[in-house]
């Protein structure tokens, strides 16, 4: 057998070794009937896998609806807290009681991963991991005082950030990132009892957060919100509270996608605003946060998926394709902010 010259031999394994310094990712291993890859990842940025992200939805649905005061809920939290921690050195669990609109006393978990704690420039990346204890949307009367499944409503986002906390732990960014999965968002008043006490009803979770950040002195460049981010062919409007207090973030999230090839998912349209999570980051915290989250103006409810609220949220309407271009556009971002 021939033998290479040792430059050359020297050469290969330069190759060979670079591409696993920079391209600092297992690589998209995914299976053919997976996502559909618009992109290859960009050298140095991870490549997203929805077939991991869509395991973690089911892991989360497999312990029943995550109702605030149920064994479900505790053992979930338990799951979210040990899963970070494979992941991530710096993981904290902050313990609180909210009063609920009807004046329930909730105890809540918000669980929380920070990755390079010591970095001063800093991006949150979150969602809620609770589920709503009513189907109050649901066509069927019988069903309203059932839970929600919550795989589109909470899971997904919860889903996809448990997948991004994998790939950080293989590849750091230059910026400190605390992925935050709030409790407590969705115990809202129902359907009939609308306007009960006015706007914080809900994110009782990010609302304790955003008076009482887990880091004495917190700050954070800004916030990302993922919220009901499986559904299929989705349509991620810009959101009204994002674009009101934090547009140019916005429009930093959009341009990316769209680079990315998503450009008809994330149209450069305005939806409607909506009572999330992001806004009491924005409104509490004084941290600039962006929503990506479903609108959709035709739906049957006017905003939302068409099982939002119902029992029929669950896995049949969870598509890897959108965790793909959720979870690719968010890492992205990440990524390349310097
Ligand atoms: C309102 O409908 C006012 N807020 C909805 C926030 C939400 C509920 N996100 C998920 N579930
Ligand atoms: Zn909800």
């Amino acid at each position: 057998m021939r033998k290479l010259p040792l430059s050359y031999q020297a050469f290969i394994l330069l190759i060979a070794f670079s591409h696993c310094i920079f391209s600092c990712s297992d690589g998209r291993k995914h299976a053919p009937d997976t996502a559909t890859v618009l992109k290859e990842p960009a050298p140095g940025i991870p490549g997203f896998n929805a077939d991991s992200a869509y395991r973690y939805i089911e892991n989360q649905m497999a312990f029943g609806p995550r109702v605030p005061g149920t064994l479900p809920h505790d053992q979930c939290a338990v799951f979210l807290s040990n899963t970070l921690q494979r992941f991530c050195g710096n993981v904290v669990v902050q313990e609180f009681v909210m009063r609920a609109w009807d004046g329930t006393l909730l105890e809540g978990k918000n669980i929380i991963a920070s990755y390079s704690p010591d970095k001063k420039i800093r991006i949150i990346l979150c969602a809620h991991w609770d589920s709503r204890p009513v189907a109050d949307h649901d066509p069927n009367p019988a069903n309203r005082s059932k839970p929600v499944p919550g795989a589109n409503d909470g899971a997904s986002g919860t889903g996809v950030l448990l997948e991004i906390a994998r790939q950080l732990n293989e590849c750091e960014p230059y910026v400190g990132v605390d992925i935050i999965l709030f409790d407590l968002e969705d115990y809202g008043p129902p359907n009939n009892r609308q306007g009960h006490r006015g706007e914080d009803n809900w994110g009782l979770g990010s609302q304790y957060w955003s008076r009482n950040p887990h880091k004495f002195n917190y700050k954070a460049r800004f916030a990302i919100l993922l919220d009901m981010v499986g559904v299929p062919d989705p349509q991620f409007l810009k959101e009204g509270f994002s674009m009101h207090y934090a547009s140019d973030k916005v429009d930093k999230v959009w341009e990316i996608a769209r680079d990315l090839g998503y450009g008809d998912f994330f149209p450069d349209r305005m939806g409607g605003y909506i009572t999330d999570d992001h806004y009491y980051i924005n409104k509490y915290a004084g941290i600039p946060a962006v929503n990506i989250i479903h609108l959709d103006k035709n739906s049957v409810n006017g905003s939302f998926f068409e099982q939002w609220h119902t029992v029929n949220d669950d896995m049949e309407f969870i598509d890897k394709a959108t965790l793909d271009i959720v979870g690719t556009t968010v890492l992205n971002v990440v990524f390349r902010e310097k």
